[in-house]
């Protein structure tokens, strides 16, 4: 999937700004046929979650309706019309000037609606109906009480399976786009390396129609190169090999222009151009190798969150964020829990920021109540994530899901006792469903790495089929609460144990304490900023000294928004090492000078 472009050939228009809008708590909009337009009762911006936006309806998760006009500027006649939704959060049906355009369900990753036969000049009004609800077959589920074992582990409200606020709206930019009649509908870009040499192999698709020809053009670092293209069928393939190539690596992310031309008759029909970079990514034995050279990863988990937006985006915090990573000494975080906006992913490539890419798989559990949908949408949001990410260079792991509950309950009594595995711990349901999603992405990118993020650790069967294991682990927080070196043992003992049977690399994808702002204990207690300082500090000197663990994911950057619950003191997640509104806490001084190999006192 290409991103909408203006460029001598395609023309794009941001519907940001302010939209019309309906809560609609009693479903009249579909009765009453507001898809045709509606009567507006409030006023709200695009992007940004709804919840924050007014005074009393930040836990509504009902249907809400968006409404907006938009002219078409001059020139856009006898081209292709397209609406793209960067994302909207959870379900969406859209319409144009009173016709269905269809509908699109999951939060985070764009969908497309070709316009061309219902565009006018003037005055047209795009309308769109937003159902936020939590469900158990929804991804990420929710509404699962009285689900034993397979919630989020505490009584929330909302009642999500997940420790995020449910924010819902249309989060992300929402553009109207043209493409020519001859267009370019996809590139794929895979890069390797021989030698000194950069190669780089484009996949070409096209609009069908007569063959057409065109030319592919890498330029930057010095290189001009250029190869002609025969597109008689739907697709095509080049290989450009670049002397002496500057590699994309995260102290010198260097990035090449690659820009495809398409012509008829001698003139040109479309072009595009795409920022790639040429890196290879692979694991061997217990390393996870970056161009050839082990990498080891340093950074979070963190979540698009903020104050008033929700989850919108917000592009200055984008850049707030990555100068904190950086700041800190990150080179890689996670897109925990669902891909993050195309504007995120763009900054990583430039910044040299490494990307485990993770889909909206948070908290599935496997005991019917919808299992099989469930599964449905899983494979339709890995096919979507690759789609839109598969030519970022950043991106170096997918993620299939997050903290999935697929242990059998009798096989976690037993572990949580004393770390015994017994016979087949996992629920066959689970491991029939990894299996099958792990091949899916291998098929769709056979050049990247896999992973999944487990909270089962051990007891963790669809390990055998990822390349590097994941686990979130808490010990010394939820478990072992109070006690650092009990929780460090505990953690140490884990880790051995994974690899014992799981022997890959291995990367601590979450640890960290809640930690109020401003709230100091000698000794250290929980919910200190001395406590996450010291339980950060010994967990990764712990890792660190282990040759097969390939980093450390901190959760969380910064504190965030979630349900209320019980463990969640004002509705937040206390665990990041800044804010919400992005101040260091104690921690974050500490993991800096870790990090950046000044070892803190
Ligand atoms: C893990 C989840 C993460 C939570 C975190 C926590 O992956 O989403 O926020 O623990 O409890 O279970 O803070």
């Amino acid at each position: 999937m290409l991103y909408p472009q203006s460029n001598p050939c395609r023309q794009m228009m941001d519907l940001s700004g302010f939209w019309n809008f309906r809560f609609d708590p009693a479903n009249e909009g579909d009765a009453q046929q507001w898809g045709a337009g509606f009567d507006p009762v409030e006023i709200i911006a695009v992007p940004a979650s709804w919840n924050d936006q007014f005074e009393d309806w930040r836990d509504y998760l009902g249907t809400v309706w968006y409404q907006t006009t938009f002219d078409l500027s001059w020139g856009w006649q006898g081209q292709r019309i397209l609406v793209r939704f960067n994302a909207v959060s959870y379900l969406a049906e859209v319409w144009l000037n009173g016709e269905r355009l269809g509908q699109h369900e999951g939060g985070y990753l764009p969908f497309v609606f070709d316009i061309t036969d219902q565009v006018k000049d003037t005055g047209n009004v795009l309308v769109a109906r937003v159902d936020g609800q939590l469900a158990p077959d929804r991804v990420p589920p929710g509404n699962l009480a009285g689900l034993s074992g397979a919630a989020f582990p505490t009584v929330n409200y909302p009642d999500t399976s997940f420790d995020f606020f449910p924010y819902c709206g249309i989060q992300r930019p929402v553009l109207i786009y043209t493409e020519p009649p001859d267009a370019i509908t996809d590139l794929t870009v895979s890069t390797g390396i021989e030698g000194a040499n950069g190669v780089v192999q484009v996949q070409i698709e096209r609009t069908p129609g007569d063959p057409l020809v065109g030319r592919i053009t890498l330029t930057g670092h010095g290189a001009v190169l250029s190869a002609d293209l025969d597109l008689a069928g739907e697709s095509g393939e080049v290989v450009l090999t670049v002397p002496d190539a500057a590699l994309w690596l995260p102290d010198a992310p260097n990035l090449y222009d690659l820009r495809v031309e398409l012509r008829r008759d001698g003139a040109v029909v479309d072009c595009y151009t795409l920022a790639i970079g040429i890196r290879t990514i692979a694991v061997e034995g217990d390393q996870l190798l970056l161009n050839g050279e082990p990498v080891k990863l340093l950074g979070f988990g963190r979540h698009e969150d903020f104050p008033v937006v929700g989850k919108g985006l917000l592009p200055a915090l984008i850049i707030k964020d990555y100068a904190l990573m950086r700041w800190i000494g990150a080179n890689s975080f996670r897109t925990s829990h669902y891909p993050y906006s195309e504007q995120m992913m763009d900054m990583a490539d430039r910044l040299g920021f490494m990307v485990i890419d993770e889909t909206p798989a948070v908290g599935l559990f496997f005991m019917g109540m919808g299992l099989e949908k469930r599964n449905k949408l899983c494979q339709q949001m890995i096919r979507e994530m690759i789609d839109r990410d598969k030519n970022h260079p950043s991106v170096i792991m997918w993620s299939v899901a997050n903290e999935p509950h697929t242990a059998r309950l009798e096989a976690r009594e037993a572990y949580y006792r004393d770390f015994t595995v017994i016979k087949n711990p996992s629920r066959p349901e689970a491991v029939e469903s990894f299996k099958a999603q792990v091949e899916l992405v291998r098929e769709l990118d056979p050049t990247r790495p896999v992973t999944l993020v487990s909270h089962e650790g051990a007891l963790e069967e669809s390990f055998a089929f990822v390349d590097v294991t994941c686990l979130n682990r808490y010990h010394g927080w939820y478990s072992f609460s109070g006690q650092i070196d009990q929780g460090l043992q505990a953690l140490d003992q884990e880790i051995e144990l994974i690899y014992k049977l799981y022997p890959k690399p291995f990367l601590l994808s979450e640890f960290g304490t809640d930690t109020i702002p401003g709230h100091h204990a000698q000794p250290p207690e929980m919910f200190s900023e001395e406590y996450q300082a010291e339980f950060l500090t010994k967990q990764i000197r712990l890792t660190d000294a282990k040759p097969f663990v390939i980093g450390q994911h901190i959760w969380n950057l910064c504190d965030f928004k979630t349900g209320q619950a019980v463990q969640r003191m004002a509705a937040y997640n206390y665990k990041g090492v800044f804010t919400r509104d992005r101040r260091p806490k104690l921690a974050a001084h500490r993991v800096r000078a870790l990090w950046r190999g000044e070892d803190a006192p």
